[in-house]
C-alpha cells in the first residue's frame, strides 16, 4: 500500500518511522511519502488560507495549493481521504475498507477547513472520504489521519505478526473486547480469574463471552442498541 500525506505540518509525521507501521515500511509493504502543502503556493508568504466567503470567524484554506499539491499526487486508483470533524464516523469498517485500497491520500486541513469545492472536484475524478474520529474537535487532520494510518496499517495483510488475534479484539465482532490477565496469578491481593486457570477451554470461551458483553453493557451500550 502507498500513503501520502499533504499537510503544512510535514514534522508532525515524523512518528511513521517507529513502532509498527514504521517496520512495515522498512519491509517496503507500506510506503509513505509527506508533502508539505506550502510547496504549492507561488506567492513570497506562501500563502494558504483566506477569509471565509460569507463572513465567519477563522481562516479557509484555498483551493488552488491544493489542487496543484493533489494533482501531482493522485490516480485514477486514489482514495483521497479528508480528515474533519463533519465527516463520516471512521469505525473499524472503515479502517477494513481502506485497508483493501492500493493508494491512500490523506488531505490534512487546518483552521476551519479546505475550501469545499476541493472535495467537491475530486469527487467526480476519484474516490473521496470525508471522515471523522468522534464528536470533539482536533484543531487539524494531521492527528486523526495519524489515528487512521495506525488503524488502517495493521490491518493490511502481512502487517500483524499473529492473525488471529485481529479476529479476538474492540470492534472485529461487534462487541468490546474481554478483560486480560498474565503472571503473576496472584498480584496486590487480586487473584486472575480461577476459570482462566482451568484448563478447561469451552469454560474459557464461555466466560470470555459474559465479559465482552458485559462490558460492552456497562460502557458501550449503544453498540448492542441497548442505549
Ligand atoms: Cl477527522 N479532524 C478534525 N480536525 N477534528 C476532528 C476529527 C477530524 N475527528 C474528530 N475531531
Amino acid at each position: 500500500m502507498r500513503i501520502d500525506i499533504v499537510t503544512i505540518f510535514p514534522e508532525f509525521f515524523g512518528v511513521l518511522d517507529v513502532s509498527l507501521l514504521g517496520k512495515a515500511r522498512q519491509s517496503g509493504l507500506i510506503e509513505t511519502q509527506v508533502h508539505d502543502l506550502r510547496d504549492s503556493t507561488h506567492d513570497r508568504h506562501r500563502t494558504v488560507d483566506d477569509t471565509p466567503y460569507g463572513g465567519g470567524a477563522g481562516m479557509v484554506m484555498r483551493p488552488e495549493p491544493w489542487g496543484e499539491a493533489l494533482d501531482g499526487i493522485v490516480t485514477e486508483r486514489s482514495t483521497l481521504i479528508v480528515p474533519s470533524p463533519a465527516g463520516h464516523p471512521f469505525t473499524q469498517a472503515t479502517a477494513r475498507e481502506l485497508a483493501a485500497r492500493d493508494h491512500l491520500v490523506f488531505a490534512c486541513g487546518r483552521y476551519e477547513g479546505i475550501d469545499q469545492r476541493v472535495v467537491e472536484h475530486y469527487s467526480e475524478r476519484i474516490e473521496v472520504r470525508e471522515v471523522s474520529l468522534g464528536d470533539y474537535v482536533l484543531n487539524g487532520g494531521e492527528v486523526a489521519a495519524m489515528a487512521i494510518i495506525e488503524a488502517v496499517g495493521r490491518l493490511v495483510p502481512g502487517m500483524v505478526g499473529n492473525p488471529a488475534s485481529l479476529e479476538e479484539e474492540s470492534h472485529e465482532a461487534g462487541l468490546l473486547e474481554h478483560p486480560s490477565y498474565t503472571k503473576p496469578a496472584v498480584w496486590r491481593d487480586h487473584a486472575v480469574p480461577p476459570v482462566l486457570l482451568s484448563g478447561n477451554h469451552g469454560a474459557i470461551a464461555a466466560w470470555r463471552h459474559e465479559q465482552q458483553v458485559a462490558r460492552t453493557r456497562a460502557t458501550r451500550p449503544d453498540l448492542i442498541g441497548e442505549q
